[in-house]
């Protein structure tokens, strides 16, 4: 049996997009292939998180527009929590419009994504020039996106056809769009990373119709690379606790995959 690239061995591919080979690299520095959903909507507290479950995470997953108190002095401990603790930051802003107007979205507006979120991600069903708005302004700035081509919730349109047209639009893309917000893995060319949300460490889902699988079943199972956690971590008593877990049961899974 073939087994498949390491992380550190996917960072080191030539046409491989910046941010993904940094990321990739982060991952197997700090054993991490965990991504913390952040979804609070205090800034004290999203900060106490960044700082005590920095050490854990290969990246930091946000909700801007969920905080009642953004402010621009609020996101610039944040990107220095970021340095000092080797993770990305990740606006999950899905931007879903035409080009012209996400360009103004990432860049513009009341949070200015662009200047502090190393990577966002959308939604494919505009077609191309969403990435292309994206790009005009990320690339510059050396930003990433990740294109939604399957989503994790009941009843979710982003499957079948949707999902292959997403995928080609990234494989046409590959200079701006890092990867995929994905249930699983879709292409085999392995310069794209797949991100996986609805991680719980029992399966199950919520009253709006999340549903979860395991970090185990997610890495190892559907071959994803990072596993996206919220709730999971969130609604413990302990979160510094509840992230080790995570992050032990992402890496096992991953080890577990390529043989190490
Ligand atoms: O672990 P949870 O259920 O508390 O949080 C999951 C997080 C939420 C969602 O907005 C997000 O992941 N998400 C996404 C993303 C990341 O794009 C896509 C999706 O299909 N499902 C999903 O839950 O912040």
């Amino acid at each position: 049996q073939k087994l498949e690239l390491s992380y550190s061995e996917r960072a080191k591919l030539p046409n491989i997009h910046p941010l993904a080979s940094k990321l990739l690299k982060i991952m197997e520095e700090k054993q991490s292939n965990l991504c913390v959903s952040a979804d609070v909507t205090n800034s004290e507290e999203l900060l106490q998180l960044a700082e005590s479950l920095g050490p854990k995470i290969c990246m930091l997953k946000t909700h801007a527009d969920i905080l009642q108190d953004y402010t621009l002095a609020f996101i610039q401990n944040m990107q220095a929590l970021a340095e000092k603790h080797n993770f990305l930051i990740f606006e999950d802003r899905k931007f879903a419009d035409i080009g012209n107007t996400v360009k103004r979205q990432y860049d513009g507006g009341l949070y200015q994504i662009s200047s502090w979120s190393h990577i966002v991600n959308a939604h494919a069903v505009p077609g191309p020039g969403v990435v292309k708005g994206l790009s005009a302004v990320g690339k510059p700035l050396g930003r990433g996106c990740l294109l939604i081509a399957q989503m994790s919730c009941q009843g979710t349109l982003a499957a079948g056809e949707y999902t292959k047209a997403a995928v080609q639009m990234a494989e046409e893309h590959s200079d701006s769009v890092m990867g995929f917000i994905c249930g699983s893995k879709l292409t085999e060319r392995p310069e794209f990373i797949h991100m996986t949300p609805g991680v719980q460490m029992q399966a199950g889902g919520d009253l709006l119709g999340q549903q979860y699988t395991t970090p185990e079943e997610v890495i190892y199972s559907k071959a994803s690379d990072v596993i996206i956690v919220g709730r999971g971590i969130l609604a413990a008593s302990d979160r510094v606790e509840a992230a080790e877990l995570y992050r032990k049961s992402g890496w096992d899974a991953y080890r577990k995959r390529v043989g190490q």
